[in-house]
């Protein structure tokens, strides 16, 4: 009989808890992991031999996004610990499930908190798990090596380092609650707000001897699924029944396919102008509809008299700048987002529940209202000929301001005719990461998301796109990734090792560097607090200067992927393609695009 350990137990909890993957970046605290996954490599490689089957183990070398059922999760070594925390974002941004992550100590701790901190604002549930040494050589049982004591240790454990950008963090002290622990903590993190959860396991817990105790599935967390209590739904209903001018304003709801069809109903219904303003961070609203209102709330809420937030942290800026006088109806499962230090959403009435119920519950209360005429449908249906008019405008617009774009015949390009191209090139169900800063909004314009997933802004701080790419790559299969970047922000990303994960475990991936040779944020920044100061007289380069980076197309290429050059408009479209054909044929292509702002 195989003695189980610590690493038994992580490897039966990650399990449980229906994880397809473990996302690592290596620490010696894993060595009992490891000694598990290679025992349950052996023993699938002994039941194929016994069975006559030549086929390899199912756990430990399917391809990626093929997880042998039953077999437990899949480990992933990944050279960076926010590639490791960004791959577990992404793939739950995909698949709306938590992972396990791996790292190692504080330190592995301190370089991956960043992402964990992306994956918090993103409410992408994960366990982050690190060790420390409770022991430092002295205590009887196995040596945990000398390193714990020399270098490794800080004061007030990692748990302590963790608590502040986690939903909860805690150390497992023994072997007898790690299982327990873990699978917990698991649950915790896919339960509303969803976010990362941290559990310090020291290496002397994970090599102690593990008898299991009482093992079993966790039950699924019913993602999305609260709905308000009645009487609040009979408000919303009254609210909406009748108000003159509603609009509505959506962030993240989207993320649930459920939420987005639901909100379509529900707009269409009552001819509801929707907005996806600056704070939105995923696809939650067809930008094809006429009743999208594009990107600013302000102009239309100044008119309102009710703006419904449909899961909105920050519709507007300043915070307690609401636009006009309209009644503020907030739909939201966790409206007071708890990472959030300061928020102001100037509510007049909360309704509590998931999206996608609520929003149903709503429509479905509003349907009879309007069949007995309680509701007045002229008004209605000016409202939704407003809209076409305007949506026609906007349409108009953004047609000649592409036209434009693509027209120019030399020098660098528009970065309006970057995401126009690549909405044409990259197939309707191309999923998009986008990464840019002074990009973004022509990218959400331009790119005319019409689906769930389509559009996703990587949040928090730079540097963690590539790996949310590659973790959404995982999920979705044969789907193109694209991850949309600019220069600075590329350069915070951890390249090499990132295009090394994706030959690795085949995940290729386009990116497209926006490239405008600076940090234009910085400047815009600078500008807004100095607009006539030394620096600007002087055109000063200080935090802005990007002109010595290096080459991206080469680097990619040196790392191992395609790496391509635009330069002028004629030749961003054929390039495009040739370097989405390199990622159909399987390697990740990076094309760097000189722009011209
Ligand atoms: C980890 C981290 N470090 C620094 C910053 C501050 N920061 C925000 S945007 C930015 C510049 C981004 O440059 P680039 O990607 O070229 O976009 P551009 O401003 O040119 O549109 C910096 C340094 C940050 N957000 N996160
Ligand atoms: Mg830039």
């Amino acid at each position: 009989m195989v003695q189980l350990d610590g690493g038994d137990a992580v490897l039966q909890a990650a399990r449980d808890l229906g994880a397809d993957y473990i996302f690592s970046s290596a620490g010696s605290e894993w060595a009992p992991v490891w000694e598990a996954l290679a025992r349950r490599d052996a023993a699938d490689a002994a039941a194929a031999g016994a069975a006559g089957s030549a086929s390899a183990s199912p756990s430990g070398r399917a391809s990626a996004g093929e997880v042998a059922a039953g077999w437990g999760p899949r480990y992933l070594d990944l050279a960076h610990e926010t590639l490791a925390v960004a791959m577990a974002t992404g793939y739950a941004g995909v698949t709306g499930r938590g992972q396990m992550v791996l790292l190692h100590a504080a330190a592995g701790l301190l370089q991956g908190a960043n992402a964990i901190h992306g994956a918090l604002l993103s409410g992408a549930p994960m366990v982050v798990c690190s060790g420390e040494s409770t022991g430092y050589g002295d205590a009887a049982g196995p040596d945990p090596g000398s390193q714990w004591y020399r270098n490794l240790s800080v004061v007030g454990g990692p748990q302590a380092v963790a608590a502040p950008f986690t939903k909860w963090a805690n150390a497992a002290a023994d072997v007898s609650v790690l299982y327990g622990m873990l699978k917990r903590a698991g649950e915790l993190a896919a339960q509303a707000p969803a976010g990362p959860v941290y559990v310090n396991t020291p290496v002397e817990v994970l090599l102690a001897p593990w008898k299991p105790a009482a093992v079993s599935p966790a039950p699924a967390a019913r993602a999305n699924a609260t709905v308000a209590v009645a009487e609040d739904v009979a408000l919303a209903v009254r609210l909406f029944g009748s108000a003159r001018r509603p609009v509505l304003a959506v962030e993240t709801a989207g993320r649930d396919p459920e939420a987005f069809a639901a909100l379509v109903e529900l707009a269409e219904l009552l001819a509801i102008p929707v907005v996806e303003p600056q704070s939105a961070v995923s696809s939650s609203f067809p930008r094809d509809n006429p009743l999208h209102a594009g990107g600013e709330l302000a102009p239309l809420a100044k008119d309102a008299d009710l703006v419904v937030l449909v899961g909105c942290r920050s519709p507007w800026y300043p915070p307690s700048s609401k636009p006009g006088n309209a009644t503020v109806l907030v739909i939201d499962e966790v409206a007071h987002r708890p990472h959030m230090a300061y928020q102001v959403l100037t509510a007049d009435h909360y309704v509590g529940g998931a999206a996608a119920p609520t929003l149903r519950a709503i429509t479905a209360g509003l349907r009879p209202e309007l069949a007995a005429g309680l509701i007045d449908t002229g008004l209605i249906e000016r409202r939704r000929a407003e809209r076409a008019a305007a949506f026609a405008e906007s349409e108009a617009a953004r047609v000649a301001a592409e036209h434009k774009a693509l027209a120019s015949a030399e020098g660098p390009v528009d970065p309006v005719a970057v995401a126009a191209t690549l909405r044409e090139l990259a197939g309707d169900d191309a999923l998009v990461i986008d990464e840019t800063i002074t990009h973004s909004r022509v990218i959400a314009r331009h790119l005319m998301a019409a689906a769930p997933g389509r559009y996703s802004y990587v949040q928090g701080g730079l540097g963690q796109g590539l790996g949310v790419a590659l973790g959404a790559k995982l999920a979705a299969g044969d789907r193109l990734v694209v991850q949309t970047v600019g220069d600075g922000t590329w350069l915070y990303n951890p390249v090499p090792q990132g295009i090394m994960a994706s030959a690795q475990y085949g995940l290729p991936l386009l990116v497209v560097v926006f490239n405008n040779h600076k940090y234009l944020s910085m400047r815009f920044n600078l500008t807004r607090a100095y607009p006539q100061g030394t620096y600007v007289t002087t055109k000063s380069g200080y935090g802005v200067d990007l002109s010595a980076q290096p080459d991206a197309a080469a680097v990619a290429a040196a790392a191992g992927a395609a790496g391509f050059t635009v330069t002028n408009t004629p030749e961003l479209a054929p390039t495009l393609e040739k370097a989405i054909a390199c990622v159909r044929a399987g390697q990740t292509a990076v094309v760097n695009v000189h722009l011209t702002r």
